[in-house]
């Protein structure tokens, strides 16, 4: 039996894969040998979620930072970012909307807000946000806000959140340090933890073509596999305007696809999303046909809401809507999950984090 077809047929039966076949695969070019990787990712994501999909609506209420990550478009210094910070009732509108429209969660984004972070009334203001998200909606909420103290992470668990979003974007600390500029590795990290601990279910994700190596790629999945993160994301580097990554080029999209696979490959019960912040609407069917279950970043047409890698690409077109993606979904043979079928899923998702948890403090 050919290398590529000995494991592939490792993952298919859950045994372990070696750092070695895992650069193997990050390697694979030719075209048959990518369609069997992607078969498999495929079919291993049939075992565990059949032919369903689910869907998150994207809602950046607050585009200010106080941050200065080299690749993002709404870097502090960034002057010609497009600044706007929504009020709470445009906020619980659009998520109302794309509540209406059939998603299955919220996602709460802002940059690193001064007037949500440095205030009295900062953590009030996001817990109310969470709240009223929540009561109009009836939705799960994921929050992204990025850095948050454990009194914030505590409080808006609390108020109600399900989900905190927090990309190291690379294990890579060095690399790490050329991204998020003057951020610190092990804080970020940190905050993830804390998160779980007080009960939030974690995203983690990556970025490629950021100058990471396939060792690099390595140690993000081993890194991803003991966070106990249940949601895990990569995303192909876009160079924004006004950024010190400007001229960097955008990576050919086989790579992250790969990653895509290979992720569905060792965690194939996890979350793995197909971002629309990426090309809009184009490539999603690949990213479908990699092993993705969840469309993210669907936003509003015409609500003035923006993405993050993708400021404005297809949403007042409509095509980052649920009616915009329903033909790719009927292409690849996949269905929109009913919203009680996501339910179940967080519902199920919390009860092994916490034994998980207790058992740990057991074994402690
Ligand atoms: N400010 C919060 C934070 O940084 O955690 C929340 C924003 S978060 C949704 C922004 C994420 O989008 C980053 O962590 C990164 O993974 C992704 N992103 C930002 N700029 C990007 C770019 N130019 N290309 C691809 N992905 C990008
Ligand atoms: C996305 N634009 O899903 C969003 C964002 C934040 N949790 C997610 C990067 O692509
Ligand atoms: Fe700010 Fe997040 Fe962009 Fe970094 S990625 S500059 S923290 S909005």
């Amino acid at each position: 039996m050919k290398n590529l077809d000995v494991i592939l047929d490792k993952a298919y039966n859950r045994q372990v894969i070696s750092d070695d076949e895992v650069k193997f695969l990050l390697g694979l070019n030719d075209e048959k040998d990518l369609a069997a990787l992607y078969l498999t990712a495929r079919d291993l994501k049939q075992r565990y979620f059949s032919n369903k999909l689910f869907l998150y609506g994207f809602v950046y209420f607050s585009t200010y930072c106080r941050n200065d990550c080299a690749f993002c478009f709404y870097r502090e210094s960034n002057g010609s970012s497009r600044r706007y910070r929504k009020t709470v009732s445009e906020a619980v509108g659009s998520a109302y909307r794309l509540a209406d429209s059939g998603v299955h969660l919220i996602d709460l984004t802002m940059g690193e807000d001064p007037f949500y972070l440095q205030s009295e009334s900062g953590l009030k203001k996001l817990e109310s946000l969470v709240t009223q998200v929540k009561s109009t909606t009836k939705l799960p909420v994921m929050i992204s806000p990025g850095l948050l103290s454990v009194e914030y992470l505590s409080a808006l668990s609390k108020a109600g959140a399900d989900w905190y979003a927090c990309y190291q974007e690379t294990h890579n600390r060095e690399l790490f340090s050329r991204l998020r500029l003057g951020q610190d590795y092990d804080r970020r990290f940190l905050a993830k933890q804390q998160a779980r601990e007080t009960g939030l279910l974690i995203e983690e994700g990556i970025l490629t073509g950021v100058g990471e190596s396939r060792s690099d790629i390595v140690t993000s999945m081993k890194v991803m596999k003991e966070t106990g993160a249940q949601q895990l994301r990569v995303m192909s580097f876009n160079p924004q305007a006004g950024t010190p990554m400007s001229d960097h080029p955008t990576p050919n999209r086989f790579q992250e696809f790969k990653i895509i696979a290979l992720m569905r490959l060792l965690f194939p019960q996890k979350l793995i999303p197909a971002s629309l912040d990426i090309d809009g609407v184009k490539n999603l069917k690949y990213r479908l046909d990699a092993g993705a279950n969840v469309i993210t970043s669907l936003i509003p047409p015409l609500s003035g809401f923006s993405g993050v890698s993708q400021v404005e690409l297809d949403i007042n077109e409509g095509y980052r809507s649920v009616d915009g993606v329903k033909h790719v979904i009927d292409e690849s043979e996949l269905e929109i999950a009913p919203a009680s079928e996501y339910l179940r899923w967080i519902t199920d998702a919390k009860k092994k984090a916490i034994q998980k948890s207790t058992i740990c403090e057991a074994v402690i």
